[in-house]
């Protein structure tokens, strides 16, 4: 007999299914359990004398093959097919579970968030854990969706590298044979280099920071979805953001139904708004709240959120000094950078970049950077090289976001903060 998912039983069918044993309820003339495998969960009905003399030997987490008849059910059970039941003929067991460290089914206990990354193998299997990564596998895979149709390339980059892409702070050091080199803290000269060569590229990259402070938003790696256009402004990467954005949203919003109900999350399709740096600092002015000279405070993002609910928020026209060296200037002290706040969060920053060697010396220079040691970078910007713009997502940023999660590591399987590096 061929193997069924819980998902696609239909009532009347004889079935073999294959899973984890998710819940045991023992009663004195019955005896149940739930079984999940990555389709779903379904309960199924012990009423063989004989079977349940064995079903004592069943231990939760247990791998077993079942067979038995679908019966048309109302079922109650959390997370559990609510049309359905298995009436059990026979049950294998392929693999015992040994006494769970932590509970899978959180039914009256809630377990640590350490202890549960200590065993996120098995905190992975909850339905509420399981719908966070399927919801953040429809983000990358409509991410990847969008940029083919926009007409980019999906490429690869390295993360070694020989010297800072974003400044000089923030780098993890490595020995590198007989030189010194730093893992990447993002592919931002690639991706221009490329974007230079081929116009449009985009990557999903992983990043590190070396940064110190133990926050909710911050990991010290992440993924960032990268782009980057030859011929472009900052305004017009924003337009291929927004879309992107919204491109994303509908996806979810089509292929994770359940997983949203799942996680009780009303979500709508954003719309956009621009402001300038300086619009946004008069707007805080009004609500009382702290602005920086050239950066925008926790504070601010979290009003913007609240101002514009359900928009992506750019701000534009944001001060050179704030931003980092290969940001293209305005004068007057403004820069070609933007940031995008949404749902009261900063989600991407980008910008038009400089193309033109001289400036980007000098803004080396300014930010106290060797300019040796991006000899090759403003180099290719030598031999024909287009006004060029694009920006970097957060991945997880954008996941906690849509999912309203308070704690980034919610959304890293395998999280590496600054006490964190197992498992
Ligand atoms: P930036 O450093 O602002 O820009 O990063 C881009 C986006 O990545 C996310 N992000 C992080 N997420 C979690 N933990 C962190 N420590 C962290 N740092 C950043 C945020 C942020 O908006 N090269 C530029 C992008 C560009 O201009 O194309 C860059 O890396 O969502």
């Amino acid at each position: 007999m061929e193997r069924k998912y819980i998902r696609d039983v239909k009532s009347g069918e004889n079935v073999l299914l294959k899973g984890w044993v998710y819940e045991l309820r023992d009663l004195a003339k019955l005896k149940f359990f739930l079984l999940r495998d990555s389709s779903g969960i379904i309960q199924c009905v012990v009423k063989d004398k004989q079977l349940m003399e064995h079903f004592s030997e069943l231990t939760l987490e247990s791998v077993i093959e079942v067979k038995g008849k679908v019966k048309s059910a109302d079922i109650k059970a959390d997370f559990a097919r609510k049309d359905a039941e298995v009436e059990v003929s026979e049950f294998e067991i392929i693999s015992v579970a040994e006494k769970l460290p932590i509970h899978v089914n959180e039914k009256t206990t809630t377990t640590e968030f350490s202890n549960r990354l200590d065993y996120r193998f098995l905190d992975i299997r909850k339905p509420k854990v399981h719908a966070i990564f399927k919801i953040e596998s429809t983000i990358m895979k409509a991410y990847r969706e969008f940029m083919t149709k926009e007409g980019a390339m999906e490429t690869v980059f390295p993360s070694i590298i020989g010297a800072s892409s974003e400044g000089g702070t923030e780098l993890f050091r490595l020995k590198y044979f007989e030189h010194n080199a730093y893992l990447s803290q993002s592919c931002q000269l690639y991706k221009q280099m490329l974007a230079c060569a081929i116009e449009k590229v985009f990557t999903v990259f992983t990043v590190w920071r070396a940064e110190k402070h133990n926050t909710l938003r911050h990991l010290n790696e992440s993924r960032q979805l990268d782009f980057e256009m030859a011929f472009a402004d900052e305004f017009i990467a924003m337009d291929v953001l927004t879309r992107c954005v919204q491109h994303i949203i509908k996806k979810v919003l089509e292929d994770n139904k359940e997983e949203l109900k799942i996680l009780n999350v009303e979500l709508k399709v954003p719309k956009s708004k621009s402001m300038t740096f300086k619009e946004v600092s008069e707007l805080m002015k009004k609500h009382k709240i702290g602005i920086g000279k050239d950066d925008l405070t926790p504070e601010s993002e979290k009003k913007l959120g609240e101002l514009y609910p359900d928009t992506i928020v750019y701000v534009h026209d944001w001060p050179i000094s704030g931003k980092p060296f290969y940001i293209m200037p305005k004068g007057e002290g403004l820069s070609h950078g933007f940031d995008a706040i949404y749902k009261g969060m900063e989600i991407v920053s980008g910008g038009q970049r400089v193309h033109i060697p001289e400036i980007l010396e000098k803004q080396l220079k300014e930010k106290k950077l060797d300019v040796k040691d991006f000899k090759n970078y403003i180099d290719s910007f030598r031999f024909g090289a287009p006004p060029h713009a694009g920006w970097g997502m957060g991945l997880e940023r954008i996941t906690m976001l849509i999912l309203g999660i308070e704690n980034i590591r919610e959304v890293v399987l395998f999280p590496r903060d600054r006490t964190r590096l197992t498992p």
